[in-house]
């Protein structure tokens, strides 16, 4: 079957055999992902709430999980916890892991193994093979718990690089489901893949899928390029024929399809909520705030390493040192969402950004005034919304980034057509930003001109640019991203894809 987006009829597609299938057999469409979408909360009364967490996968799969008979197989984020918790209109099925396994399998494998692997090797990458067999073993879980929760024919769609062994495990337990595999991060170039010791293994686990999905045709022809490499070889040893042509693998007897497929935000939503009064209102006190300097400058982020937060605060501290940008006009706002703090190179790279911002602020800011303003803590959805309206230049610099979700989300909460981006050329968002100043963060003057050009630009200038870049992320919505990924998988499987599919330009190249 191939689900319905965003309708809200609930019938069930099939009532074959009296009652509704879905009731018997279990879920027409399943999400499989690290995470369940919900965060735990223990009011003061000790009572304990499940709160929707807002992230954009959510709001994305909520009208097909409706729509549809949906399920979710997923963490709930505590450690040895068998909550299941329940949430409307959506079969919950938490995946409980142990203490141990959040260590070998999240924080080891997935966050100090595949993370870095997958990001350029920023950081070094380690290999364990505890933390191997400990990935193997959850895999297996979520692959069992998304057997149980799938209905005859469902869609199983499995989320990301924690994952990446469920397509071919649920495979074998589950001939008759359509799998498909989205991945949210870069995958790498074939000279860095080919370090994991478990890359045969990696890239037949992804096989087992229907269609692999990539932000960019990079990653998919990466891909391409590997699977014809390493699956290939194991033909050699009579275990599976590989065949890949541009945008298809021969696994076999079987199909699999392999694409881009740039994730998008609900870019509608946000521009209605930047516009309203509330936030308008909060942007300008946020201004005020922050002593009416001339120009804002934002930065958010997780606090990661693949971010470039280093990049943005080197590059203002050699513009303050060069007197291209003036200490008592400035501001520039850091807010860092803790992130993976138990892993050591996080823990490192936190560090050393703080000293950064001790740096600057100890030799440009005047008393009461700092030049760099830092919150290493989350803040409301709303609060971000105000902070995206009351920012004169974002700062999005990445060593790597699979999309960045925050430079689409700026643009979209630009309807005043202010403000200006300046982009990473290493974001899978460079693809579709064309009009944002774009700089290679390993170029450190590329970087400070981009930041003085986008301090500097004249408001025809601005105004042009982030004309374009609405354009596209008004057009592009994540809910369009959800529905070209499913209609794909749903569609003929002789239907062959060219690896450059999803990347649609409406902004005009510079
Ligand atoms: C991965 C890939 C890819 C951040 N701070 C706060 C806050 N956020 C929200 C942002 C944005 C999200 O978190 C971050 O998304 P990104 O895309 O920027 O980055 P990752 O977390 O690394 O996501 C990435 C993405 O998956 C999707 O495929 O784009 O490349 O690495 O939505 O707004 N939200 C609130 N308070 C904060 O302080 N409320």
């Amino acid at each position: 079957m191939t689900p319905r987006a965003g309708d809200t009829d609930n019938t069930p597609a099939d009532t074959a055999g009296g009652g509704p299938r879905a009731a018997r057999d279990g879920a027409e469409f399943v999400v499989v992902a690290n995470r369940l979408p919900v965060d735990k909360e223990v009011l003061p009364d000790g009572t304990v709430n499940w709160k929707r967490s807002p992230g954009g996968l959510v709001t994305a799969l909520e009208p097909i999980l409706r729509a549809n008979t949906g399920a979710w197989v997923g963490w709930s984020g505590i450690p040895d916890s068998d909550d299941n918790p329940d949430i409307e209109g959506i079969d919950i099925h938490a995946v409980p892991l142990s203490t141990q396994e959040i260590a070998e399998y999240y924080e080891g494998f997935s966050n100090a193994t595949l993370w870095p692997l997958y990001h350029d090797v920023i950081v070094k990458p380690e290999y364990h093979r505890e933390w191997w067999n400990t990935y193997v073993e959850v895999n297996r879980r979520f692959a069992e718990a998304a057997s149980r929760a799938a209905g005859e024919g469902a869609v199983v769609w499995v989320q990301d690089y924690q994952l990446q062994l469920v397509p071919k495990m649920l495979r074998m337990l589950r001939p008759d489901v359509k799998i498909g595999f989205f991945l949210h991060i870069p995958f790498p170039p074939v000279e860095l893949f080919m370090q994991m010791p478990w890359r045969t293994e990696i890239v037949e686990g992804l096989l087992g899928a229907d269609l692999i999905g990539f932000h960019l045709p990079g990653g998919a022809q990466n891909f391409l390029f590997l699977a014809r490499r390493l699956a290939g070889q194991a033909t050699s040893k009579g275990t599976v024929g590989v065949r890949s042509r541009f945008g298809v693998v021969q696994v076999g007897f079987r199909t699999v399809r392999v694409g881009a497929f740039p994730i998008s935000i609900d870019s509608g939503e946000l521009a209605t909520l930047a516009k309203s009064r509330t936030i308008r209102e909060r942007a300008a006190e946020i201004r005020r705030e922050l002593g009416n300097p001339k120009t804002i400058m934002l930065g958010v982020d997780r606090l990661d390493y693949t971010k470039g937060i280093d990049v943005r605060l080197k590059a203002i501290s050699e513009l303050l040192a060069e007197e291209r940008l003036d200490p008592a006009e400035t501001v520039m706002l850091q807010l860092a969402t803790p992130s993976r703090e138990r892993v050591e190179s996080y823990k490192q790279m936190r560090a050393g950004i703080e000293q950064l911002v001790g740096n600057i602020n100890g030799t440009y800011a005047s008393v009461g005034q700092p030049v760099v303003q830092y919150l290493h803590r989350p803040v409301p959805r709303e609060e971000l919304v105000a902070f995206f309206v009351a920012a004169d230049v974002m700062l999005v610099t990445p060593l790597r980034d699979g999309m960045n979700l925050v430079a689409k989300e700026y643009v979209a909460c630009r309807g005043d057509l202010g403000g200006a981006l300046v982009l990473s050329e290493f974001t899978g968002a460079a693809a579709e930003l064309r009009s944002a100043y774009q700089a290679n963060p390993y170029d450190l003057d590329g970087v400070k001109d981009a930041i003085q050009a986008a301090v500097e630009q004249s408001e025809h200038e601005g105004r042009r640019r982030m004309r374009a870049l609405r354009r596209q992320v008004l057009t592009h919505d994540v809910s369009k991203w959800a529905e070209s990924f499913l209609g794909t998988l749903g569609a003929d499987s002789d239907t062959e894809l060219s690896a450059n599919r999803g990347v649609h330009l409406v902004d005009e190249p510079r």
